[in-house]
């Protein structure tokens, strides 16, 4: 035993994307939490604006979520899936493969959203090399977005501090412009009017790197952890089509809009435009245990299936790809999903939602609402010489007025679990607001 062990202390723990020890002098630590609400060691409850990061979609601690892993944990602790197999993953994939949009009939399974993209990007190259386009490697994000912290994700990935720490990272990479536009598009409600021509970029770099070099582009339906960037109308129909065009296999990371968010099962529904492959993790199990899913049209999959049948067809996995713990918590979850009518719920709620949020109108330093199925942003204007200061006060002031919400630079974003109530919404607007004054 480890004599100078103190299991109070905070400095062990090295906290991700976390300012430590600023954290560490005021910590925020939640002991429980049920439906909507933490708990915190001061005993607090603490409405959940965020579906703890943009996870935990049926809401805290839901008994058929949490029996299920009990259950599986004393059934089938683990069992690889390399060349042997468990019931629970089969049964989980062709769960996924019923909610997922038409076509995708394939999941690979990985442990994380980070996971899933690594995944999609290689499974996008050895697709073209499977089918005599060796050359096709080159993978374009976007700026602003997000994929997750591997070096595949850093790297397609368009967050500054993400990447500037970290080396040259992949070669091979570009990126088309965002789609943040506040001079044409502040306060839209929904998909904002102006913009669409900017997935027209996607054709300059085909024009500087040539199509024949270029496997992939992923995107975000919507960007969210930059801070909900809401793809203007026609957006992703134009790269859809850009993509097609060109043989490039189009990536939705639909880590956040899967499962409900939006509305509707996967962004890819919601928006109607349909990909080559969807990454996903997070809500697939209500974030109880960590899982990601990767999800293949036929036309990716088949063209792993030429070999010899003898052959291993992807190099590539995890240990716990398809862990029958997860694979048991991804059952439950759709079973809650569809049993509560969450995967649409947001429809429903959306105006709502949307009145409320757009009522932010007019305190002063808000300069933005923007909102898309059950996500809402407030954009506040940066303290001069303090970017990110004016949001941060509010996350801190929000917090202890009972809201958990969630920052990245001067935004705001807003994700609550898909079973809030409508007096729910109206405590989180309330609360905002009463914050949002104060600053
Ligand atoms: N892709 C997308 C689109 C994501 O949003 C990842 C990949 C990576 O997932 P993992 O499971 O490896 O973290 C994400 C994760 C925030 C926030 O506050 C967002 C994420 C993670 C943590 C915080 O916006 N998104």
């Amino acid at each position: 035993m480890n004599v100078h062990s103190k299991p109070n202390d905070l400095s062990a723990f090295w906290m991700p994307f976390t300012a430590n020890r600023q954290f560490k002098k005021a910590p925020r630590l939640f002991v429980g939490a049920k439906d909507m609400h933490y708990l915190t060691n001061d005993g607090r409850k603490v409405l959940d604006g965020t579906a703890g990061l943009w996870c935990v979609n049926a809401g805290h601690c839901r008994p058929k979520i949490t029996d299920a892993v009990a259950r599986q944990a004393a059934t089938l602790d683990y069992a690889g899936t390399f060349q042997m197999g468990h019931d629970k993953a089969f049964e989980a994939a062709s769960r996924l493969v019923n909610v997922a949009p038409t076509g995708f009939d394939h999941v690979f399974f990985t442990n994380s959203g980070s996971e899933s993209v690594e995944t999609a990007l290689k499974m996008a190259i050895a697709y073209h090399r499977a089918k005599g386009n060796a050359s096709k490697v080159r993978l374009i994000g976007r700026e602003r977005g997000y994929h997750g912290v591997n070096f595949g994700g850093t790297s397609v990935g368009g967050i500054s501090n993400n990447r500037k720490m970290f080396g040259t990272l992949l070669a091979g990479i570009d990126h088309l412009r965002h789609t943040h536009d506040l001079t044409r598009n502040a306060f839209s409600r929904g998909q904002p009017a102006h913009g669409a021509e900017l997935a027209d970029d996607l054709e300059r770099l085909v024009a500087l790197h040539d199509a024949s070099t270029i496997a992939a582009c992923i995107v975000e339906p919507v960007a969210c952890s930059t801070g909900v960037l809401i793809p203007p109308k026609g957006y992703l129909e134009r790269l859809a089509a850009i993509c097609a065009k060109h043989d490039i296999l189009l990536i939705f990371d639909e880590v956040i809009t899967a499962f409900g968010r939006l509305g509707a099962s996967f962004g890819t529904d919601y928006f109607g435009v349909t990909p080559d492959i969807i990454t996903t993790a997070k809500g697939i199990t209500n974030g109880v245990i960590p899982f990601g899913a990767v999800f293949a049209t036929n036309k990716v999959f088949d063209a792993f299936m030429q070999g010899p049948e003898d052959m291993i067809d992807f190099f590539h996995g995890y240990t716990y790809s398809g862990h029958p713990m997860a694979a048991a918590a991804c059952i439950a979850t759709l079973d809650t999903y569809q049993e509560e009518g969450l995967l649409t719920r947001a429809t429903e709620l959306a105006p709502y939602w949307e009145e409320r949020l757009h009522a932010l109108k007019g305190i002063p330093h808000v300069i933005d609402l923007r909102n898309i199925g059950l996500i809402g942003a407030i954009e506040v204007e940066p303290i001069p010489g303090q970017p990110g200061k004016r949001a941060y006060d509010l996350f801190v002031k929000a917090f202890e007025a009972g809201l958990l919400i969630r920052q990245t630079g001067d935004i705001i974003a807003l994700s609550p679990p898909l079973i809030i109530s409508k007096d729910q919404i109206d405590q989180l607007f309330d609360t905002m607001g009463t914050v949002l004054k104060s600053n």
